[in-house]
């Protein structure tokens, strides 16, 4: 990498997709958060997004995340989980090109392994040569092969927090289509209670409450996000969630400034 620790940008597919469809993107909050990541000017930026109504839906078809189970289909919804991760990977892509930032693509089925679901594997040369070259490299939730169940579903939070992990990361922001975690869904309860700050121990007790996402969810909702997050959070990386549909939430946390949402801290 640079010398800069990174920060990592994980975007909901939540935010930047409509759950409840299939293959809906919602290009309006795509090109609003290009314009938020352009006018941050990181050089130390390493973004990560998530599978929305692309990866979810293909995925849940096939029953990519509980591996091979010696059906050809399978093979085949593979091939397509991954291409629809890369349709909705153009869409960013050209967003962040079109606001002029210096965007790549990396497919982390190209550079990642797992076993039993979790990450055994990384080649980071390409990576850390983009890096040390400050461009902006865009990870996605992908498929990836698994070297005890043949293949799964890498999720974006398991590579977000592997990313942070490796690299020392200064802080991961979190863009979601809720202003940060709440004691109960506020879509469906006007009421619900925000949690403005979290220690570890704190997200831990949530964490069983955490509700299961609208629409199709392969990676367990917002539970399994935080879950895949806790390693990270463990490690001292400070993390942001908060909204990434409106405002300027984005451009606000990555530049250091407060924002409504949930900060999470070790202690
Ligand atoms: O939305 C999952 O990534 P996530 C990606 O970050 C696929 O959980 C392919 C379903």
């Amino acid at each position: 990498m640079n010398d800069a620790r990174p920060i990592i940008l994980k975007i909901g597919g939540s935010a930047i997709t409509d759950k409840t469809g299939e293959l809906a993107a919602k290009t309006e909050i795509i090109n609003r958060l290009a314009e938020e990541i352009k006018r941050a000017d990181l050089d130390n930026l390493i973004i990560v997004h998530g599978g929305g109504s692309f990866g979810h839906p293909t995925a849940v078809k096939y029953g990519i995340k509980d591996g091979y189970k010696e059906d050809p289909t399978q093979k085949l919804g593979f091939a397509e989980t991954h291409h629809v991760m890369t349709v909705l990977n153009g869409l960013i892509m050209d967003s962040l090109i079109w606001h002029e930032v210096p965007a790549v693509s990396i497919a982390p089925s190209s550079c990642f392994l797992t076993e039993n679901t979790k990450i055994t594997y990384f080649d980071e040369t390409v990576l850390k040569q983009y890096a040390k070259m400050i461009f902006t490299p865009v990870f996605y939730g992908d498929v990836v092969l698994d070297q005890k169940i043949g293949f799964t579903i890498l999720s974006g939070d398991q590579l977000v927090s592997y990313l942070a992990l490796k690299y020392d990361a200064q802080k991961i922001v979190i863009g979601t289509d809720t202003d940060g975690l709440f004691d109960s869904d506020p879509k469906a309860n006007p009421n619900a209670k925000p949690f403005k700050k979290l220690n570890l121990k704190e997200l831990k007790e949530l964490q069983p409450k955490l509700g299961q996402a609208a629409g199709i969810d392969v990676t367990g909702g917002m539970a399994g996000k935080i879950a895949e997050l806790i390693p990270a959070i463990e490690a001292g990386v400070h993390v942001t969630i908060t909204g990434a549909t409106k405002g300027l939430s984005i451009f606000r946390a990555l530049t250091g400034q407060s924002v409504l949402g949930t900060e999470i801290e070790k202690a």
